[in-house]
């Protein structure tokens, strides 16, 4: 039997932001990220971090901290800091692009294909999971919403990188922030993760052209297996059956509607793969994005009811990509 500390040692944590981050004994920072506040200063040596413009609700504020147990490399390399511990590759991107002008699609495919160069030059090309966040996805620019034009320039940087092999793309979320810079951190490996499609819904990148002229390049969830361990990454999860969303106005069916969405993906994951963990009540970490941030606590109290009062959560202010979506839940099993 494992005990948890048998257990490969790759951590979420989410740690006061009060004072100094209390950083776990015998752990090593691989990324600190921070929603709301003031940047962290650049410190030479100092893990990557980024902090993103996204007021956090319903407790105090934490730093998304992901931590390892083994010898921590820290780079950087056009603009992107990374941190290694050899199995796992986590890189953060801060960048100065401006959504609302005409650069913004090379921007954003330049950071892709920067990302692609690294991963791959460290030996960690697999990409698990990936955060997007920036300010004004739901407003126009000539016309197109700024979601679609990341999705178009990070569909052309995928496509560039696998051809139309969708079944590589890793899990992902992409939020609206508020004012500040575009920021995307990512975690990547040697080892391929397993890509994994949720039976409810249609696979985001095959989403019908309603949507956006190129549809978003994500899995629904991404499993993780290095040696003695397992991770379930949790693409951020909607009120989208189908390919259609539903209950408009409703923030409690769009949460129940979510938290069934959630269900069937680990449901689905479990019944297909050798997996350790069995269902919803084991999530240890959700951040929870909240269009409005009166709707605080009808998230935590079905939350609560469903995963259970240990799966540790963040709310976050912020804008989901589509305008009738209320809110939406990504999570993380295993760490
Ligand atoms: C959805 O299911 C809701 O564009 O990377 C969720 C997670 C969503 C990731 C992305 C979008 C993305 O389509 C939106």
């Amino acid at each position: 039997m494992h005990t948890p500390q048998d257990r490969f040692p790759f951590h979420l944590r989410y740690l006061p932001s009060a004072d100094e981050p209390a950083h776990f004994a015998g752990e090593t920072p691989l990324a600190e990220i921070r929603f709301g506040g003031e940047p962290a200063p650049a410190v030479p040596g100092a893990p990557p971090t980024a902090c993103i413009a996204m007021e956090q609700r319903g407790s105090a504020a934490v730093i998304e901290t992901w931590t390892s147990g083994l010898p921590v490399h820290y780079g950087k390399d056009n603009g992107i800091q990374y941190a290694t511990d050899g199995e796992f590759f986590v890189g953060v991107v801060s960048s100065s692009c401006v959504v609302e002008s005409d650069d913004f699609e090379h921007c954003v495919q330049k950071i892709y294909r920067d990302i692609f160069a690294l991963t791959a030059a460290q030996g960690h090309p697999h990409l698990l999971r990936m955060w997007n966040y920036f300010p004004g996805i739901n407003r126009q620019y000539r016309g197109m919403e700024n979601y679609q034009r990341f999705c178009r320039a990070r569909a052309q940087a995928f496509q560039e990188r696998y051809g139309h092999f969708n079944f590589l793309l890793p899990s992902a979320s992409a939020i609206g922030s508020g004012p500040g810079p575009f920021v995307l951190y990512f975690i990547a490996s040697h080892k391929a993760g397993v890509h994994r499609e949720n039976p409810r819904q249609v696979n985001a990148y095959s989403y019908p052209p309603q949507y956006g002229r190129r549809s978003p390049s994500f899995a629904r969830a991404t499993l993780s297996q290095p040696h003695d361990g397992e991770f379930l990454f949790i693409s951020g999860t909607a009120s989208i059956v189908g390919h259609q969303s539903l209950h408009p106005g409703d923030m409690r069916a769009q949460m129940e509607e979510t938290l069934r969405n959630i269900e069937a993906l680990v449901e689905a994951t479990v019944a297909d793969e050798q997996t350790g963990f069995r269902g919803l009540a084991d999530i240890d970490h959700l951040k929870v994005y909240l269009r409005r941030a009166a709707d605080v606590e009808t998230a935590r109290e079905l939350i609560q009811r469903t995963i259970g009062a240990g799966a540790k959560a963040i709310y976050l202010v912020g804008d989901i990509c589509r305008r009738e979506l209320l809110v939406e839940v990504e999570a993380v099993i295993g760490c």
